[in-house]
């Protein structure tokens, strides 16, 4: 592919030299200037060609990019607002940096490619202090839209796929991962989120990204293809994606909603989308492959279930239980003795007078 594409160039380059220098040879400024302009040509070509494939490539009907025309009052936009959320010609902020907030944005249109990529940049920033900042935001491809709810804004229960970054640990008493934690829950409209465990009981993969008050742009990247779920970051400015979960025979329906949303309590952050771009993929299938896809998914699934039981520790006794348990039972232990040498010196006395 790659000599292909540069025996292309070359050929072209020596089309676009002779079009250009049609007199040669000349003296060698005028020979410089002419290999100077035809790469100039080139290099430009090439740009609008991969341009082109880009643009070819992109679905625009299902992402959201600047400069968001008509998001928010247009009926002709293909996205909603919602909550808290505004739009600025820079981003879609879904929370202020204050307390108590919810806002959210969902596409109108139903989704129903087959292997797709979905890129979402976003920033999350506020004032407060490392853990004292929240919630976070979460990315969705729903059977359901625009609904309220406690999962970062959005309903419990939902039905389809959630991609959290959370910027507050809950579960505070487990010191074990680092915040902001990014993963993936499927829920199948029984699976409950739960927000004082940062929903570990149903998290199928996730990883630690700083995401949070970075210099630099943060993306997250979701494919899917071919029954497997692929979840990457990059919040380093490096450029390159780093990888942060993959699950496969994660069965999802298609027909399904865009959306993102946030929410803040007590403790608050800007959350903003600047774009979510959806990309089509070109993938092969084998015969047996296409077979093994046939079946038509009505509710989100994962084949293998098991593989994805995460073991929520029960919350051990902290220093201060311990010491103030082992203090009270020493006590009641001594209370049982006192009280039991008093009953037996009594019953001792009475044995003795009643010998008299
Ligand atoms: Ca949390």
């Amino acid at each position: 592919m790659a000599a292909n594409v540069s025996k292309l160039n070359m050929s072209r380059f020596r089309r676009s030299f002779c079009a250009v220098c049609p007199v040669f040879p000349l003296n060698h400024l005028a020979e410089l200037i002419c290999v100077l302009v035809t790469v100039c040509v080139l290099t430009q070509q090439s740009l609008a060609d991969e341009q082109a494939f880009v643009e070819d490539f992109l679905k625009r009907e299902y992402s959201l990019v600047k400069p968001y025309r008509g998001l928010g009052f247009s009926s002709s936009s293909q996205w909603d607002l919602m909550g808290t959320a505004m739009v600025s010609p820079d981003h879609v902020r879904l929370t202020p940096d204050m307390q108590s907030r919810q806002g959210a944005v969902w596409s109108r249109i139903p989704f129903i490619l087959r292997d797709w990529e979905l890129k979402v940049h976003f920033k999350v920033h506020g004032v407060g202090k490392k853990n004292l900042n929240g919630d976070g935001l979460a990315i969705w491809l729903t059977k359901d839209r625009m609904q309220n709810g406690p999962v970062f804004g959005n309903m419990n229960h939902f039905v389809g796929l959630g991609i959290f970054v959370d910027t507050y640990p809950n579960a505070d008493k487990m010191h074990d991962r680092t915040f902001p934690y990014v993963s993936v829950m499927l829920g199948n409209g029984t699976l409950s989120y739960d927000h004082d465990r940062d929903g570990r009981p149903t998290e199928l993969g996730g990883c630690s990204a700083m995401t949070r008050n970075s210099i630099y742009d943060t993306f997250l990247l979701v494919r899917y293809s071919k029954n497997r779920l692929t979840l990457m970051v990059d919040v380093d400015g490096k450029q390159e994606w780093r990888d942060c979960a993959e699950i496969d025979g994660l069965r999802l329906p298609t027909g399904y909603y865009f959306g993102a949303s946030s929410v803040t309590g007590d403790l608050s952050d800007n959350h903003d989308i600047i774009s979510m771009k959806v990309y089509q993929l070109t993938v092969e299938r084998t015969p047996e492959e296409e077979e093994e896809e046939e079946e038509e998914v009505t509710i989100p699934r994962v084949d293998d279930m098991h593989q994805f039981q995460v073991n929520v520790e029960e919350e051990g006794m902290s220093g201060v239980q311990f010491f103030f348990t082992l203090l009270f039972s020493v006590l009641g232990l001594g209370v049982l003795a006192v009280v039991g040498l008093v009953v037996y010196s009594r019953w001792k006395e009475n044995r003795r007078k009643r010998f008299y």
